[in-house]
C-alpha cells in the first residue's frame, strides 16, 4: 500500500515545488497576466521546430521594444510538429523550470505566465510587465530551452 502511494506523493510534491518556483499565484518575477487584450502593443509569435526550435516575434523585439509598465498581448501560434509552450519569466525562473522538466519529463506544470500549444494551435496571453527588467520568453518542455527555444529582452525605459 505504501509503495503504491509513493509515486503519487512524489508527483504532487514536485508540482507544488514547480509552481512555487516558476509562477506563483499572480504571475512571475517580471509581472502578471491581464485579462483584457492590449490595445497598444501586440506581437505575433510563432513557435516552430522545422529549422531548429525557436520563437519568432513580429514585429521583432528590437524594432518594437517593450517598456517597463507596458501591457502587451502575445498571439502565439505553434507552427511546428510537436507541442510547445510560451512562458514569461526572468532568467532564473526559466532556467530552473527547464532544468526540472529535464529531470522529470512527465511533470505537469501550468501558471498564469505560460500557454501550452499543440501543433497548429494559437493562443494569446496578455502580460503587464513590472518588476525585473530582464525578460525570458521560453519553452520549457524537456530539451527545448537547451535547443534554443527562448528569446530574451531588456525592458526599455520610458
Ligand atoms: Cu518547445
Amino acid at each position: 500500500m505504501l509503495n503504491y502511494l509513493r509515486p503519487l506523493c512524489i508527483a504532487s510534491c514536485l508540482s507544488v515545488i514547480c509552481s512555487a518556483a516558476y509562477a506563483g499565484d499572480h504571475g512571475s518575477a517580471v509581472g502578471h497576466a491581464v485579462k483584457k487584450i492590449s490595445k497598444s502593443k501586440v506581437y505575433h509569435v510563432t513557435a516552430s521546430d522545422q529549422k531548429g526550435m525557436r520563437f519568432d516575434f513580429s514585429p521583432t523585439l528590437e524594432s518594437k521594444p517593450i517598456h517597463k509598465g507596458d501591457t502587451v498581448t502575445f498571439i502565439v501560434k505553434n507552427t511546428g510538429f510537436v507541442d510547445h509552450e510560451f512562458g514569461i519569466d526572468n532568467e532564473q525562473g526559466a532556467k530552473k523550470l527547464s532544468q526540472m522538466m529535464l529531470q522529470n519529463p512527465m511533470m505537469k506544470h501550468a501558471g498564469p505566465n505560460i500557454v501550452s500549444l499543440k501543433p497548429q494551435e494559437t493562443k494569446e496571453i496578455t502580460w503587464k510587465f513590472s518588476g525585473e527588467e530582464s525578460i525570458y520568453f521560453s519553452c520549457t518542455l524537456p530539451g527545448h530551452f537547451a535547443a534554443g527555444m527562448y528569446k530574451t529582452t531588456q525592458l526599455a525605459k520610458h
